[in-house]
Parts: C-alpha cells; structure tokens; sequence
C-alpha cells in the first residue's frame, strides 16, 4: 500500500487528521524508497507539480511550497532587528535554506538534517528547492539537531524547525525540552520558529506547544499561512523570542519595501503579508493568548 490508489494519492492519516484526507492526481511515480528513517516518495502531479511525501504525508509540492518556505524564514527573520546567523533543523527539501539566505542581514546559515537520502532526492528531483543547500552561506551537517544543538550554545540569532507532523520521532520537536534546547543555542535576543500545525485541526496541540515554548521564551505568538496542498489548507509556526522590547505581534522589526521584495524574489512573504499572519479568529485568539 503505498497511498496510490487508482492514479491519486490520498493523504490518509487517522491519528493527526481523522475522517479527511486530501488527494492529489499523480502523472508519474518519480521515486519511492525506504531511507534508514522513513518512506520517501516523489511524485509528478496533474496540478500542484512535484510533490515530496515522507511517511505518507505531503511534505511540499512545487506550486505552493513558497508560502511555507517563505514564512516559516521570514517571520522568524524580520521580528528580530539582525539575523546575523541562523540554524535550520530538519528542512531537508532545501527550501527553508533558500530563503534564509536571501536576507542581506545573515551572514551564516546552519543546517541539521538527520536525513541524508532527502536531501540527494530533493537535489535530484526538486533542484528548485534544494539550490539552497549550493548557497555559500549555508553549511549542511547530516545528523541529530538535538545532539547538535547540545554542541552549539549561545551561537544563534533565528533557529528554524523545519519538522514534519507531531508523530513518531517528530514528536520530541514540539515538546517543551526542545524550546529549552533552543533557547540555550539562542544569543541574546534570539527567537525561533516552528512548524507548528493547523488551527483547524490541531486547536489544543498548538496551545501545548505554546505553553512549552512560554516556559522558556519571554513571548510567544502564533502565526499562520495558507497552503492548499496541507489538510485545511492552511498551517502555522509556533514563534518564541527572548526579547521584551517589541511585541511579536507588532509591526517587524525590520520592514522590507515592495521593491526590496521583489529584488529578493519572494513570491508570498511581504510585510503586510507579515502584519496579516499573526491576525488569528476571535475564536482562535482567545483560545492560545486569553485561556
Ligand atoms: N520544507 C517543507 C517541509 C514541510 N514540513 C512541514 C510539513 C507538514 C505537513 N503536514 C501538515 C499538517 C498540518 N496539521
């Protein structure tokens, strides 16, 4: 069984995303193998382009990836005044490096992916996303981010977590022991950003995540984005920064102009886009800051 069934994929996962699934219409199976971590599948689809899915669940398709890749960088990026040097963990498409690079304030970006086999794939069949790993800013480790963090203190201004869902090894990615790690790898004034589930689907795991991030980080906020490849279409990041100064909420620390934009090739990132992300339904709201 490998999700195909009749020339679509459909995305069945009873434990994260009960009753539902989303399917897409595949032209071609590209690759299909079993890494030392998990079941890795690229596909070519009628309509969404080249579609990575690790364990049964899409990880990005070429049509809309800008929207995560882009915001789960940025946001991070322009709440903090200077991100002279960012770590991603995980992100093994390439795609998160991709646009951390492109702010002209970071000098140095870090990568942990515990998956060598995702990142030759991506560099094969996604060499839209994985030209990231070719930037000269970037240096790539293979290996644990846990372990790597626990060798990296007080070294980093942004750290992205770029994870697959809250099941299986992942899980220890949302957990309150992980924002303690980070934050021991932050300099002063550092914040993160995390893939940090749907509102639609996962209302009391983000409030979870939100408090284990509040026990170590002075504010935390959550921001979401639209990505109609993802069950509910639409996702969020789990932000947390150590700094009082400014609200996370308020307007960016540092505001890009349309032009500034443009130059950097963002497609979906712009700072009212940025001012829009953390608007959440009353609902919503009142449930992660008020509860
Ligand atoms: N670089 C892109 C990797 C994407 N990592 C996140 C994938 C999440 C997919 N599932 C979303 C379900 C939301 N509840």
């Amino acid at each position: 069984m490998n999700g195909i069934h009749e020339g679509w994929f459909s995305e069945i996962q009873d434990d994260l995303w009960p009753g539902q699934c989303f399917s897409l219409k595949v032209k071609k199976i590209l690759h299909e193998e079993k890494s030392k971590y998990q079941d890795i599948k690229i596909v070519e689809t009628e309509t969404f382009g080249t579609c990575l899915i690790l364990d049964g669940i899409i990880q990005c398709t070429s049509r809309d990836e800008m929207s995560y890749q882009e915001m789960i960088s940025f946001l991070p990026m322009c709440c903090h005044p200077e991100p002279r040097k960012v770590l991603i963990v995980g992100g093994g498409d390439g795609g998160v490096a991709r646009e951390v690079v492109k702010h002209p304030d970071v000098e140095e970006v870090h990568q942990v992916e515990i998956d060598d086999r995702v990142v030759d794939l991506s560099k094969q069949y996604l060499p839209n996303m994985a030209c990231g790993f070719e930037h000269p800013k970037l240096r790539l480790t293979i290996g644990d981010g846990f372990e790597y963090m626990k060798q990296h203190k007080n070294e980093f201004d942004v750290i992205i977590t770029d994870s697959s869902d809250p099941i299986g090894p992942a899980v220890s990615l949302f957990q309150e022991s992980y924002y303690e790690l980070m934050k021991n790898a932050l300099r002063k004034g550092g914040i993160v950003s995390s893939q940090g589930g749907s509102y639609w689907l996962d209302q009391d795991y983000i409030k979870k995540t939100m408090n284990g991030c509040k026990q170590h980080f002075a504010q935390v906020a959550y921001a979401v984005t639209s990505v109609p490849s993802y069950p509910s279409g639409n996702i969020g990041f789990v932000i947390g920064s150590l700094d009082t100064s400014r609200s996370l909420r308020d307007e960016p620390a540092r505001k890009f102009t349309n032009k500034e934009i443009d130059k950097m090739g963002l497609k979906y990132y712009s700072t009212a886009m940025h001012k829009a992300a953390f608007t959440l339904p009353r609902y919503i709201e009142k449930h992660f800051y008020e509860s």
